[in-house]
Parts: structure tokens; C-alpha cells; sequence
């Protein structure tokens, strides 16, 4: 009974050794070194090379030591009946709400533009909106996005959210489904791209979507790159209809030295940070998870296959 591990962020050896403490009854197999591939019961991966997984008959749960699972669904030949689960941590969400609020607050105080003033020793106000006069859209309203959305409720923003099925989070209007989106986009002049990366969402924010906010709407994305045509994100940018945007993700990560968003004046980097996996809770909830396996008990916090989430 073994247990294959592959997680190569900083976390990742926190992660490997506090699991195995919490379950020293199973052999760790660190990737490359799988030994007999008979002997994996249980995969704590992220991003393992595509199509290595299907190389493990008696796999009895893939686990991702993040919130998201598109690293996965990415592999074409990933094992069709095993189950497959996710995190989903309070703490997690929390650390996301952080930045996105942060990132919310700096575009409607519109630091951006003092900051371009400062620069230019220019002592002028911008005029400012009120909270009760700002629309606040949150694309994606799980896990993650109903923290941010009751972290920012209390600021007064106009809030609302686009999911693929109906809401009913206090606070903030629900829409749902493709057809929804352009209301939901006509209203959103910060907006928080909370989306899991699924073969429905890639591209989801491109030239057409960017069109239907309001001009000058500033964009938040903390989920994955793909979920926004990059081309059509500088192109929006360049012609006014974003006034900015806050990106933690990438089409290619690390981001290469030569893309134009490092030096676009009108975007604010961060390096995948906005919500790093916490050992200190992660850890416990994965061991968790593997003796429900061995128990044959069903996992938590299952991901639903057909929507890739
Ligand atoms: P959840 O699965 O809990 O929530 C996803 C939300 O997106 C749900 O509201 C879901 O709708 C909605 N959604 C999914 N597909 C569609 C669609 N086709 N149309 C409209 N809405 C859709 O995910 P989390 O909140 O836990 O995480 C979201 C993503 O954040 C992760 O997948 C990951 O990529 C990213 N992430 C980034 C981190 C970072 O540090 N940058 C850290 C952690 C996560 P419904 O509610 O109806 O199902
Ligand atoms: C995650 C991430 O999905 O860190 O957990 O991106």
C-alpha cells in the first residue's frame, strides 16, 4: 500500500512530510521513484507529467493538494473510475478573500491613478465613487467567491455573482448560465474572476465578454490564466475599455520574461500567491481523505467529472 506524491511548489515538502506523520502506515513514493506501480493506492498530485496516472491499476483516489483539478482533467488519459477530490479550506478561501478585497479597494480608490500622479508630482483629486454606486461582479460563486462576496458585502459594493447554477447568497444578485452572462458583465465595473478552468470556461473573458462590461471596468483574476484571452485582455487595455487589472495568473507560468504584461502600465502582477494551499490545514484534510480510501468510505469534497470541477 502506497501513496505517490508529486507537488512541487515551496509547500510541497511541508506537505509530504506532515502527511506522512499523520499515515505512517503508508509507504510514501515520491515521482519519478514509483517502484511497482501495483503497489499506489493513493496520488497526491499536482501537475505529474499527462498520462502517467493511467499507469497505476489499483489507484483508489487522486487527490490534489489545491483548490483547483484542471491540472488533472488536462491529462487525457486520466483513470475514468477512480474518484477524485480537491480542497476546499476555510483558511483557503479566507487568503483569497484578502486579495481580492485588497485589489477591489485599490481599484475603487482608484490608487492606480494616484499612483500615476504621484509619479508625475501631481497634486490632484480623482473623483470618487460610493461603494452603494460601484458594481462588484464576482465570476465564480464557490468556494472561494461566496468568501469574497461576504468579506466585500459589508463595504456597501452593489455585488453580484455568475455561476453555472442559481444562487442564493444574501447580498448579492445571482446570475446563472451562458445567456446570463452579458447582464451579469453589463453591471460588473470590478470583477473577480473566481471560475474553475474547464473545457467550458477557457476563454471565457475575450474580446466579445471584455466588450459587454462597462468602459474603464477593472478586472480581477486570481483563478487561472486561460480563463482570459490574453491578446484580447491587452488589446481591452489598451484601448480604454479596462482601466486595469490585477493578475496572480497565467497563461504560462512562471510568466516569461518577454511577456507585455510585466511592463503594461495598467497591470498589477503577483506570482500565483492570492490563495497558496496552507500545509497547517491541507495537511490534515488529505490524511483525512486517504483513510477514507483505505476505509472505502466515499472522499470528500468530490470533484464532479462531467463539469470538470
Ligand atoms: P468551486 O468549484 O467551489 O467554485 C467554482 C464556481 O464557478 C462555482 O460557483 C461554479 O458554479 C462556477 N462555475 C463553474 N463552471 C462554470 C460555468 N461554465 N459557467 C458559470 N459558472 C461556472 O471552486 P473554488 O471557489 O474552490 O475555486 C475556484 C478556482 O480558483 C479553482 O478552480 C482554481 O483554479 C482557482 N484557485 C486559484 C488560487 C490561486 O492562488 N490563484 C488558489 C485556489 C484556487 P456552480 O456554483 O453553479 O457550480
Ligand atoms: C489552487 C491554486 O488551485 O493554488 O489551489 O491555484
Amino acid at each position: 500500500m502506497a501513496l505517490l506524491f508529486h507537488c512541487e511548489w515551496e509547500e510541497g515538502g511541508q506537505i509530504r512530510e506532515g502527511l506522512s506523520k499523520l499515515i505512517p502506515d503508508v509507504e510514501f513514493r515520491i515521482w519519478p521513484d514509483v517502484g511497482d506501480p501495483a503497489d499506489i493506492e493513493f496520488a497526491v498530485v499536482w501537475n505529474l507529467p499527462r498520462g502517467r496516472l493511467a499507469g497505476f491499476p489499483n489507484l483508489k483516489a487522486i487527490l490534489s493538494p489545491g483548490a483547483g483539478v484542471d491540472h488533472l482533467f488536462e491529462d487525457p488519459k486520466l483513470p475514468e473510475s477512480v474518484p477524485i477530490a480537491r480542497l476546499i479550506d476555510p483558511l483557503m478561501s479566507e487568503r483569497m478573500a484578502e486579495y481580492t478585497a485588497a485589489l477591489t479597494l485599490w481599484s475603487h480608490r482608484e490608487f492606480d491613478a494616484y499612483a500615476d500622479l504621484q509619479g508625475r508630482r501631481s497634486w490632484r483629486q480623482v473623483p470618487q465613487k460610493d461603494a452603494e454606486d460601484r458594481g462588484v461582479g464576482i465570476l465564480g460563486l464557490g468556494a472561494l467567491g461566496r468568501t469574497t462576496a461576504r468579506r466585500l458585502r459589508p463595504f456597501g459594493f452593489v455585488l453580484s455573482s455568475w455561476s453555472r447554477t442559481p444562487k442564493d447568497e444574501p447580498g448579492v444578485t445571482s446570475y446563472h448560465g451562458k445567456d446570463a452572462l452579458p447582464d451579469f458583465l453589463r453591471g460588473s465595473e470590478i470583477f473577480i474572476c473566481l471560475l474553475p478552468l474547464t473545457s467550458e470556461t477557457r476563454g471565457v473573458l475575450n474580446e466579445k465578454t471584455l466588450g459587454q462590461l462597462p468602459r474603464g471596468a477593472y478586472l480581477i483574476n486570481c483563478a487561472r490564466g486561460p480563463l482570459v484571452v490574453e491578446a484580447d485582455l491587452l488589446a481591452a487595455l489598451d484601448s480604454g475599455q479596462l482601466s486595469g487589472a490585477a493578475l496572480d495568473v497565467f497563461d504560462e507560468e512562471p510568466l516569461p520574461p518577454d511577456n507585455p504584461l510585466w511592463t503594461h502600465p495598467k497591470v498589477r502582477i503577483t506570482p500565483h500567491v492570492s490563495s497558496l494551499t496552507a500545509p497547517g490545514t491541507a495537511v490534515p484534510m488529505l490524511a483525512a481523505q486517504v483513510r477514507r480510501a483505505q476505509r472505502g468510505e466515499t472522499l470528500q469534497c468530490l470533484v464532479d467529472r462531467d463539469a470538470q470541477y
